[in-house]
């Protein structure tokens, strides 16, 4: 397949990116690199050292004989941009990654909340209009969130995307099939739960294929190919507005910095390897949407676990210390999560789980790199409220 993928320069997108080169698809790469500047916002870099996107594409194509075309714009900002390249490349299929992804970063400011909700909404809009516009049959392939459930305990295993439900007024009744409710926690969430509203539309309007993957947090750092050579090396975010849980956790047991677990560290979230991300990502584009086919939801996630747990777990491994601090965010501090991952297990996902990856990750990416990290980042900064 000729296939685009935005954000392709990212934690997700790289080691995406590589894995459909050596299945020996078509590969374009579109991003911004707005991630690698919002680095420099921070003042903080990736734990591992990622090389710059030519060299990445350069070794790739050295140890694989690959090529892998690079892009370099805004698909939030540069419509007409977007609208000429998908008429040249002429994909079979898209993926998008090309969003604003950290919650903390997007509840930083009032100026963080309008950059994640312009640059995601816009970024997804303009891609549904210039597929629409360019006329050609393409299949949509979205990183969407967990998160748009929300962290509540719902009492009940979550769909894939959609539920029944019977609505009544007086003696009258009628049954419908809708979205899954949406429960934002954050301000990025919100933008990934507009994404839905988008896709909903332009699947009934205009009839475009999509396939939405609702995922999990993503652990791990590398995949087969991004180890072939160091500067194919993935990213690896342990700052406090970047870095995923078990990841930081992972960096903060091998610097011997006490494990930073939020509240009672009660929060139960889904969890997956960067491996099976890209692994998802093929089966989704193996198995696109008929013509006429309601947007496709998969639930793209492995298993589920309370972040004390994660923080024990780790503890357990390393012997780190655990400290429990007061929670910038505000969600529940106690959740039950319950889903269904069907789609994927059915189509053949045979998935990496903490008890394997654990301690590669402690002893090949976090304990290596460990002298590259500054500890002053390393804390929340980001309050959900200013109370
Ligand atoms: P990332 O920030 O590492 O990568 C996103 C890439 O998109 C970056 O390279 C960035 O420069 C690019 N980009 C952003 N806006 C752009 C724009 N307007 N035009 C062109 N390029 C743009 O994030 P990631 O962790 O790789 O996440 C990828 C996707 O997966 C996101 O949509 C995220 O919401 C979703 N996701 C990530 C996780 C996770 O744990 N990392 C979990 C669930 C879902
Ligand atoms: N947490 C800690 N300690 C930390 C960091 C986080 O206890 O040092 C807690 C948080 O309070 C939260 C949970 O761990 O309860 C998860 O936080 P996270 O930063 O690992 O994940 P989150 O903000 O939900 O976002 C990440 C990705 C995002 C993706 C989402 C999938 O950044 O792009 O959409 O995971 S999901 O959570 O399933 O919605």
């Amino acid at each position: 397949m000729n296939i685009i993928l935005f954000g392709g320069d990212g934690f997700c997108g790289w080691p995406t990116a590589l894995h459909l080169s050596e299945l020996g698809h078509s590969i374009v790469i579109v991003d911004n690199l707005s991630r690698r500047k919002i680095d420099i916002e921070l003042q903080v870099e990736s734990l591992t050292p990622i090389a710059p996107i030519d060299r990445r594409i350069e070794t790739w194509k050295e140890v694989s004989g690959k090529d892998i075309k690079f892009l370099h714009f805004d698909i939030a900002q540069d419509y007409e941009i977007l609208l000429r390249t998908i008429k040249e490349e002429k994909p079979d299929a898209v993926v998008h990654f090309a969003e604003q992804r950290a919650a903390p970063y997007s509840m930083k400011s009032s100026r963080h909340k309008i950059y994640t909700v312009n640059n995601n909404l816009n970024a997804t809009n303009n891609l549904c209009c210039s597929i629409v516009e360019s006329g050609f049959d393409i299949h949509l392939v979205h990183l969407g969130t967990m998160g748009v459930y929300g962290y509540g305990t719902s009492g009940m295993k979550i769909p894939e995307g959609y539920l029944n439900v019977e609505l009544k007024e007086g003696n009258k009744s009628a049954e419908m099939e809708i979205l899954y409710p949406a429960h934002p926690g954050s301000i990025y969430h919100m933008t990934k739960t507009q994404d839905q509203l988008f896709f909903y539309f332009y699947n009934k309007n205009d009839k475009l294929r999509i396939t939405d993957l609702h995922q999990g947090i993503v652990w791990g750092t590398q995949t087969d190919q991004t180890k072939r050579h160091d500067n194919l090396i993935n990213r690896f975010d342990y700052d406090g507005d970047y870095g995923t849980v078990l990841n930081r956790f992972l960096m903060q047991s091998a610097m011997g910095y006490p494990l930073t677990v939020h509240g009672t560290g009660g929060q139960t979230r889904a969890f997956i390897h960067i491996k099976d991300t890209a692994k998802c990502i093929q089966i989704a584009l193996e198995n696109p949407p008929q013509a006429n086919e309601r947007v496709k939801i998969y639930n793209q996630m492995v298993e589920t676990h309370r972040v004390k747990d994660l923080a024990n777990k780790v503890s357990q491994l390393t012997n780190a210390e655990i400290t429990y601090l007061k929670n910038p965010r505000n969600e529940a501090a106690e959740n039950d999560l319950h889903v269904k991952n069907d789609c994927f297990l059915s189509d053949g996902l045979l998935p990496t789980t903490l008890d394997e990856g654990l301690l590669e990750e402690v002893i090949e990416i976090a304990e290596k790199f460990k002298s590259r990290a500054d500890t002053t980042k390393i804390l929340c900064k980001s309050n959900w409220s200013n109370a």
